[in-house]
């Protein structure tokens, strides 16, 4: 991330270090907590103001915890042990945790241009955007790691079988947690020939969920592109209950326990009961990617996607970067209709922009808020987002 390295040092470092030798407010019960409207980033649940780069810090972890506990499920720890090599294009990942042993393979598509080292896209279950020249493409076969066919895929696959089927994490927790080695065992082959500082994760509908959730709990990937995720990615868990309420057929988070196990088993009680009572949304997730490059690419065509509950969760998440002075790491580009994770070649332009600025390093313009959905949102709304963003002091 040497482009954003060198526009904001202290941003490099807020992104890839955990919170050391630092109060963070403590999190207060939340037994009663009920808010309509999307939670204040930038306000702690203590109620105390997020001013400082070092307060966001706090901040992330606090969302991150309470991501984990309530709606993904707990992001384990590295495993007891893990070993790696890369032949034949293939990277072999080993695993072992509690007695347990888990391989998995994923495989890399080289460029017919640039040089290596080559950055890198992590396709969670392949790619769905044309392969930009001169970027690898990792394909990660998730289904494998974590199924999700039905509501009766909880617990199955090698995650599962290395933490057990009563893990909490969901399908997509599950992922993540591999995306990780991928990362720890890229840096372990340079044979692999991937500069591991370039590398970016993207997948298309419930892949794209699942490239939003690595991205926002991998620190090591520059770039995050999520394409039309709809519910459990880039929507917002309030406004598609309000939309579905208004008698637009939207996903919701209700219908979403009851389709697949991308969600911890623990979010059921927020969404079989109100999704007012969780201390975060969709905004929330998106900010943890922040300062790193987010470009969030929807299709106005599916109401089921909920393009507007994606535009107002996202152009909230934006306010991160904002109050970071790089609001331009984070677009979003909301095409018109089209078929489902085909990409348009409209969208292209801007997908370069950003492929080229984080993963080439390369000055682009990629200030982009576009959408065909002719939705206006801005923070503060007063319907969604009633609070303001501050500039972070260091
Ligand atoms: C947009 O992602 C999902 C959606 O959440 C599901 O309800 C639907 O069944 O499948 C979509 C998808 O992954 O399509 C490929």
């Amino acid at each position: 991330m040497v482009y954003s390295l060198l526009a904001a040092p202290s941003l490099l470092l807020l992104a890839v270090l955990p919170v050391f030798g630092q109060d963070c407010p403590a999190i207060p019960s939340l037994a009663s907590y009920n808010n309509t409207v999307l939670p204040d980033l930038f306000t702690f649940l203590n109620g105390q103001k997020v001013l400082t780069l070092a307060d966001w810090a706090c901040r992330r972890e606090e969302i991150s915890t309470l991501l984990q506990q309530d709606e993904l499920g707990i992001l384990p720890d590295p495993p007891e042990s893990m070993t790696s090599h890369f032949s034949g294009n293939t990277l072999t990942i080993t695993a072992t945790q509690g007695g347990n042993t888990i391989t998995f393979s994923p495989t890399i598509t080289y460029p017919t241009t640039g040089t290596a080292p080559f950055p890198a896209l992590i396709g969670m279950g392949g790619i769905s955007i044309p392969s930009p020249a001169g970027v690898a493409i990792i394909n990660f076969n998730n289904e494998q790691m974590a199924a999700q066919d039905t509501a009766a895929s909880r617990g199955l696959g090698l995650f599962f079988d290395l933490y057990g089927s009563d893990a909490s994490a969901g399908a997509m927790m599950a992922w993540a947690w591999a995306v990780r080695l991928i990362m720890d065992a890229l840096e372990q082959n340079p044979a692999a020939r991937i500069n591991t500082a370039r590398v970016g994760v993207s997948g298309c509908s419930r892949n794209g969920k699942g490239a939003l959730v690595a991205g926002a709990f991998e620190p090591r990937l520059v770039l995050t592109i999520p394409q039309e995720s709809g519910s459990g990615g880039t929507d917002s868990w309030r406004i598609s209950d309000f939309i579905l309420s208004t008698g637009i057929l939207t996903q919701t988070a209700s219908e979403i326990v009851q389709e697949n196990v991308w969600l911890s088993s623990n979010f059921d009680q927020f969404a079989n009961t109100s999704v007012d009572k969780l201390p975060f949304d969709h905004h929330s997730l998106g900010a943890l990617v922040a300062p790193r490059g987010l470009f969030v690419i929807d299709n106005l065509g599916y109401d089921w996607l909920g393009p507007f509950s994606s535009f107002g969760a996202m152009v909230s998440a934006r306010t991160a970067w904002t109050a970071m002075g790089v609001t331009d790491f984070m677009g979003i580009s909301q095409a018109a209709n089209h078929t489902h994770c085909i990409f348009p070649s409209t969208q292209q332009p801007q997908l370069n922009a950003f492929i080229n600025k984080f993963l080439f390093d390369q000055s682009t313009d990629t200030d982009i808020v576009e959408t065909a959905g002719n939705y206006t949102f801005e923070v503060p709304d007063a319907q969604w987002a009633p609070w303001s963003v501050p500039t972070f002091t260091e």
